[in-house]
């Protein structure tokens, strides 16, 4: 069984790239965490940022996703402090105040008053909740000094929230010597985000622990697991900011819970058009489930777009039609009550699964392309569609984001589509090796120059706002400082 792996030196843990820069990053936190709790951290956890390449919106129903570890990464330095019970977070970022807390793994996340911190505290009651549901000896709950240093652009689809969730479980748990499988890791970071409110799937944080340098990788779920997908030789995926931040967490309730929620309701429904009682369809939880008395994926969004109506379905017709109010239906999930309090314009069930049903099939297909004689132009156009699936059927793209995209493809590229939850962030793009850098360069010219110009972007972060990404590692700890 594989763990996370235990590096010695900076060198190790970035092999190839980056060395020197990242022994500079290490070396500043290590002394800024030596100024503030006068003495150098235990040990450094890492964990990356990550690109979906497809399979946007279906891991949380259940379906294998297709992303990749990037480079980018956000590191947390912790030392156990035995004198006091008190969670001490801090980060590099003057933006990011400090918060203390108590170490106490029953606490609840603060979602309503929402700060940054939560995400790390997100990662401590993961490792908590984790031995706990596996029966195993929970340590004293001692106090720990915490300081964060990330570098993956925050609220941009590239997944901070889950490097820095992840890169806080991993050194809490190295911190109280607990030695737990990768496997292990990725299925409770999967679950521990949802304290912050986000119904998530678990594709993110799957990935930040289990990427792998130069392979994108198939993730499953129930139970989580990651098999290698080798890329086309010569293709190179290519990343792009559109700057619209959408922070996933602060909107959960108007978004990305309100996608889920739609998802459980189509469930319920299809299942009762299909022929399932009243009773029997309640119990049906994912747009997976409801699959199973249908068939294939293509024939499960035929029956979503002939069985259910298009438009919103009211609270009151689905109530009816439930049997049930839907505040009883949800009464177990605050996060969904959340949403109910909030909803005014009714839920959209047919074009939801008809995208969940639709997109889970084209990751098979890609992933399928990938294995012998990969064409670029069918994985291209497998991008596009989810793209314009995203677009209309899921509404979670922005104008922003569809300029981009829209970009990529006039500048070249053989496909391209938003990564990650959407309504902001990032697009991914697919070219050749050969061509990259002119499809950067027209990107550049199409998208950016304007919002340089108009002061939107500073020149020196075009490089982190639009670069050529490849397959990086997962998460990593840094011992013997
Ligand atoms: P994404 O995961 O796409 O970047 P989210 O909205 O899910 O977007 O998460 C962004 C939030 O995660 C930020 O608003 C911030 O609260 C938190 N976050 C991520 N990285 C850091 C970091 N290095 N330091 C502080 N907070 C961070
Ligand atoms: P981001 O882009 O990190 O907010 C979210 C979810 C994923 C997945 C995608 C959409 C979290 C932590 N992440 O990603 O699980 O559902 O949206 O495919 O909630
Ligand atoms: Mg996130």
């Amino acid at each position: 069984m594989s763990t996370i792996p235990v590096y010695g030196s900076v060198k190790d843990v970035y092999a190839d790239q980056r060395v020197a820069e990242e022994e500079g990053r290490y070396a500043k936190l290590v002394a800024s965490f030596a100024e503030l709790h006068g003495a150098k951290p235990d040990l450094l956890a890492r964990s990356p940022g990550r690109v979906n390449l497809i399979g946007e919106h279906i891991d949380y129903e259940g379906y294998s996703v297709l992303p990749m570890a990037l480079a980018v990464d956000t590191i947390v330095a912790v030392k156990v402090d035995t004198t006091s019970n008190k969670l001490t977070v801090s980060n590099t970022e003057e933006k990011y105040t400090t918060k203390v807390f108590d170490a106490d793994c029953d606490q609840a996340v603060d979602v309503a008053s929402f700060h940054w911190t939560n995400y790390v505290v997100c990662g401590y009651k993961g490792v908590f909740d984790f031995l706990k549901e596996s029966g195993r000896a929970k340590p004293p709950e001692v106090g720990l000094k915490i300081i964060v240093d990330g570098k993956v652009p925050t609220g941009s689809g590239l997944s901070s929230s889950s490097a820095l969730t992840c890169a806080a479980a991993v050194a809490v748990m190295a911190a109280l010597n607990l030695d737990f499988t990768k496997t292990e890791v990725a299925d409770f970071a999967c679950k521990c985000e949802r304290h912050c409110g986000m119904q998530s799937g678990g594709m993110d944080q799957a990935i930040s622990i289990m990427g792998q340098s130069g392979v994108a990788k198939l993730v499953d779920f129930n139970p989580v697991r990651a098999t290698d997908v080798q890329l086309p030789e010569g293709s190179v995926f290519l990343i792009g900011n559109c700057l619209a931040v959408s922070n996933k967490a602060v909107t959960a309730h108007e978004r990305y819970n309100l996608r889920v929620m739609e998802c459980r309701l189509a469930s319920i429904v299809l299942a009762m058009e299909l022929g399932a009682s009243q009773a029997d369809a309640l119990g049906y939880s994912t747009l997976m489930q409801t699959q199973k008395l249908i068939g294939s994926l293509q024939e499960s969004e035929k029956a979503a777009s002939e069985k259910l109506h298009d438009g919103y379905y009211s609270r009151g017709e689905l109530e009816e039609k439930l049997g049930t109010s839907l505040d009883s239906l949800f009464a177990g999930s605050p996060a969904s009550l959340l949403v109910l309090e909030h909803n005014k314009t009714g839920f959209k069930l047919r074009d939801r699964s008809m995208h969940v049903y639709s997109e889970a099939a084209r990751v098979h297909q890609f992933s399928n392309e990938c294995k012998e004689d990969p064409s670029l132009k069918a994985l291209g156009e497998l991008m596009n569609a989810s793209h314009t699936s995203c677009r209309d059927l899921y509404e979670c793209s922005c104008e922003e984001l569809d300029e981009l995209v829209d970009a990529f493809i006039t500048s070249g590229a053989i496909g391209a589509r938003l990564t990650g939850a959407g309504w902001g962030g990032c697009a991914v793009a697919l070219v050749t090796a050969d061509m990259a850098e002119k499809v950067l360069e027209s990107v550049k010219t199409r998208f950016f120059d304007k919002r340089i110009a108009s002061g939107v972007l500073r020149e020196e972060d075009l490089g982190e706002t639009l670069f050529a990404s490849l397959p990086s590692s997962g998460a990593a700890i840094l011992r013997g400082l």
